[in-house]
């Protein structure tokens, strides 16, 4: 299997659970600017939509959207506990924090990284941002993880977007157990495999 990613986007959620899971994904780095891979090839003939994670699973078309690449690596390896079994409420439970994850937060960060997003229209993301933030630290409280104790796919891809608060330098003063579950994924060793391998740690 082949992961197309950029150093830090949401790419790294796929990256870290491919990691968890112990899967050989090789990774194609894209430059998300000019729409080119690094020998030159065209990333809309990878993706007609131009963007990552897109990961190549040797039939049919690339498959897409970080929510749904994350549960096909996690599934891969069912005893891994990254996602749980098809049809359990456990496994509705990551899916809800998948969504979650996907809709409000990292299109909720999305205009930040916009160039042309105006200031204003930053603010009210950042206003917006702030009241999820405080959703998912409440959820984290007495918790390791967003459903529990088990590290899933859903904590690789909120770790991904939650990371980016520090990219954007917002004030996660009010959210201590956030900072908790950033610093525990972090801890991780797959986690770290794949943050080195996207040039993010020392
Ligand atoms: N709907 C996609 C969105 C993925 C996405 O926003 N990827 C960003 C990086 S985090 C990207 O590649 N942006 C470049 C672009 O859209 O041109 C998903 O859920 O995976």
């Amino acid at each position: 299997m082949k992961l197309y990613y950029k150093s830090g986007a949401c790419s790294l959620a796929p990256h870290i659970v491919a990691r968890e899971a112990d899967l050989p994904v090789d990774l194609v780095s894209v430059d998300l600017a000019k729409k080119t891979l690094e020998d030159g090839g065209d990333f809309f003939a990878v993706n007609p939509n131009g963007y990552v994670p897109a990961l190549d699973i040797g039939e049919g078309p690339v498959l897409t959207e970080a929510s749904v690449v994350v549960q096909y690596l996690a599934d891969r390896k069912p005893e891994t506990g990254l996602m749980p079994a098809p049809g359990t409420t456990e496994r509705y439970r990551v899916q809800q924090w998948l969504a979650f994850v996907a809709t409000e937060l990292h299109k909720g960060f999305s205009p930040l990284f916009k160039p042309n997003t105006p200031d204003a229209t930053k603010d009210i993301q950042k206003e917006f941002l702030a009241k999820r933030f405080a959703f998912v630290d409440k959820a984290l409280e007495g918790r390791t993880y967003l459903t529990g104790e088990t590290f899933t796919a859903a904590d690789a891809y909120a770790f991904t977007v939650l990371n980016w608060a520090g990219v954007m330098k917002l004030d996660m003063a009010a959210f201590p157990n956030i900072a908790r579950f950033m610093a525990a994924v972090k801890a991780r060793p797959a986690v770290q495999q794949a943050l080195r391998e996207e040039g993010l740690a020392a």
